[in-house]
């Protein structure tokens, strides 16, 4: 047990310092979390940050939590396996837009679908930049890319509306710019009962500078009385071009976990206990695949 006291960010300082670009978006995000944790006091062995590969990606290394640093596009596939084997874990998918949003965009449907108990932090800067700056799913019309050097001429998604349309029972986007706000929205999205989606706009200094953008057209969902339980309000607002609305769209506590219900079908979950490991001959077939 950790004393009451220790509970602050430092608790989640991991060895390794990020190698991120100096004023990258990343950092405020990584300190929302950390201090979100810290908030709600959960200890970091009882949290699993699963990530896909990217800048934003590089994330586990940077925190002192159990860490998965997998395959471009699948952390969520990760995130749901683990709260399904260990129902006590906090587990926090974290991952860019062209993870989540492009190669692993089907696997965020059906999680949000399925409400599996998982959050999903997005960090959103609207290229690809690990790969040093490539046209992503939410870059926008007309903008300059490696890949669209004449001007993209396709039309951005719209994580927030497309989730909304598909069910997902927890909408919200944060700025990596306001860390504070950033840090509630995140603890919401911990509290929640089931699956949340916390888009961050998290600009990428090196290729997509969006800071003094969304600085000119951000406003708080708060400052116009918007009612998280108001779905069509929340589709409106996600949906808003010329402005830019952050905070909690949505939020529905009514229905049920993908979690719940199976512990509710199958008496319990799997104890963790019994969840096996491969033996020697399930090992050479499944690594006879790779041969
Ligand atoms: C299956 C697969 N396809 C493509 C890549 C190459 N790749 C590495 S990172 C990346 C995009 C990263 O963009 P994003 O997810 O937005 O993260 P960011 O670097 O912007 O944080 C791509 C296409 C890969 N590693 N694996
Ligand atoms: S390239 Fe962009 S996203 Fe990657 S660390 Fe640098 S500023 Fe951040
Ligand atoms: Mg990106």
């Amino acid at each position: 047990m950790i004393g009451e006291q220790l509970f602050d960010m430092k608790l989640y300082e991991s060895d390794i310092r990020p190698d991120w670009c100096p004023g990258c978006g990343d950092f405020g995000a990584l300190s929302a979390v950390k201090g979100a944790l810290a908030g709600l006091k959960i200890e970091p062995h009882n949290v699993l940050i699963s990530s896909g590969i990217g800048c934003s990606s590089n994330f586990p290394g940077y925190i002192r939590t159990y860490g998965h640093h997998g395959l471009h596009g699948r952390p969520v596939p990760v995130a749901v396996g683990a709260k399904i084997a260990n129902p006590a874990l906090t587990v926090i998918a974290i991952a860019g837009d062209g993870d989540e949003y492009g190669i692993g965009f089907n696997h965020v449907v059906h999680a949000a679908r399925r409400n599996h108990d998982i959050k999903l932090i997005v960090l959103n800067n609207e290229i690809y930049g690990l790969t040093t700056g490539q046209l992503s799913p939410t870059s926008r019309f007309g903008q300059k890319t490696k890949t669209t050097p004449f001007g993209s001429s396709i039309f951005p998604l719209n994580p927030l509306s497309s989730l909304l349309g598909i069910g997902a029972t927890f909408v919200a986007r944060g700025f990596s710019g306001q860390v504070k706000p950033l840090t509630r929205m995140i603890q919401e999205a911990i509290k929640h009962r089931g699956f949340a989606l916390v888009d961050v706009l998290s600009p990428c200094v090196t290729w997509n500078d969006l800071y003094d953008d969304i600085r000119a057209r951000m406003y708080d969902l708060d400052s116009v009385k918007h009612d998280p339980s108001d779905y069509h309000s929340a589709m409106t607002r996600a949906l808003e071009q010329d402005k830019i609305p952050l905070g909690i769209f949505y939020r529905r506590e009514d229905l049920p976990s993908f979690d719940e219900l199976l512990r509710e079908t199958t008496g319990n979950s799997i104890p963790v206990k019994e969840v096996r490991r491969f033996n020697d001959i399930e090992r050479k077939a499944a690594l006879s695949m790779f041969d």
